[in-house]
């Protein structure tokens, strides 16, 4: 006799995943609560660039993009989490209103709470919301000029695509007027991004493993994680990272009424991370009415920081 099981919306998309011809699961369930920990400690890591090398650019070049940025500004920023990094920024562009978006409400809550007592100036107007439901501003802002602040080379996550229609809806929200500052990664050598996905301590491939303890939560499965492996590549064609989950032998799951099964050797995709160049940037921009203003490099030209115009 079959169970009826009522499966609600994560179940169903981790599910639909999992049952694909090529087996995937989003990238979003990298981060629960060790997730993010483990995210924190790649930051640090010597091999991960990214991090620290757009601080460097946002502290050092905080002036010149404030340049790019009106008086009475309203910045917002999506998925902003611990808002850490507009504060790089805070001083220089001195904005009227700062919108963090984030779907972690009590995150988010904190967050903003730390911003309003260090920033007594600074109207501090948290929104919590899915990633996929657009960002409302509340009307009384509606006379600011809007910017959109979006770093760490989220972007990247996108199919560029994607990117196009992300950077398409923040055209929406900024108007006539505005722009975004964008934070992207670049393309280079091999090594440089082989090393800074696959870490000696393995931090990245407890992180990528961390993925299916996580979806295990959600489903009630007990995908067992030393039955797989983490295999990050670049694919220099494509300009991107692209991570896996490696089945290491054959095994069938049964999971919430249904079979999963797995190939020894199969492959799960977690992720993509784009890589651009200053060009690839400028054409997304075009392609979603902006124009690539400006972009700060650091002098070994890992990582960028641009400013899209609204055109
Ligand atoms: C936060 C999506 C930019 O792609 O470099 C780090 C996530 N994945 N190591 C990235 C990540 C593996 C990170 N992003």
């Amino acid at each position: 006799m079959s169970k009826q099981v009522s499966l609600n919306q994560e179940q169903v998309e981790i599910l639909t995943g999992l049952k694909a011809d090529q087996k995937f699961i989003n990238p979003k369930y990298f981060y629960n609560h060790r997730g993010s920990k483990l995210f924190e400690k790649i930051t640090q890591l010597d091999e991960y660039y990214p991090t620290r090398t757009e601080r460097l650019i946002l502290e050092s070049c905080a002036n010149d993009i404030a340049q790019y940025i009106d008086k009475q500004s309203l910045i917002i920023e999506p998925g902003a989490g611990s808002c850490k990094k507009i504060e790089y920024l805070l001083e220089a562009i001195h904005p009227s209103v700062y919108v963090p978006q984030d779907v972690s409400a009590e995150f988010l809550k904190q967050s903003a709470e730390r911003l309003s007592k260090d920033y007594p100036w600074l109207t501090v107007s948290p929104v919590v919301s899915d990633f996929s439901e657009p960002i409302n501003i509340p009307s009384e802002f509606e006379r600011h000029t809007k910017y959109v602040f979006y770093p760490g080379s989220t972007i990247g996550n996108f199919e560029p695509e994607d990117a196009v229609t992300f950077l398409r809806q923040m055209r929406q929200l900024v108007g006539e007027t505005g722009g975004i500052v964008l934070g992207v990664d670049l393309h280079k050598d091999n090594e440089t991004l082989h090393a800074a996905y696959n870490d000696k301590k393995g931090i990245t491939a407890e992180f990528n493993l961390n993925t299916l303890a996580h979806i295990n939560d959600i489903l009630g499965a007990s995908f067992k994680l030393d039955e797989f492996e983490h295999l990050a590549l670049y694919n220099s064609q494509q300009q991107r990272i692209e991570m896996y989950l490696k089945s290491l032998k054959a095994a069938r799951y049964e999971v919430l009424g249904e079979t999963l099964s797995f190939e020894k050797g199969e492959l799960i995709h977690t992720e993509h991370s784009y890589k651009y160049t200053i060009d690839g940037i400028a054409e997304l921009a075009s392609k979603s009415g902006f124009k690539l203003a400006h972009s700060w490099l650091d002098g070994d030209e890992l990582f960028s920081v641009n400013y899209l115009q609204a055109d």
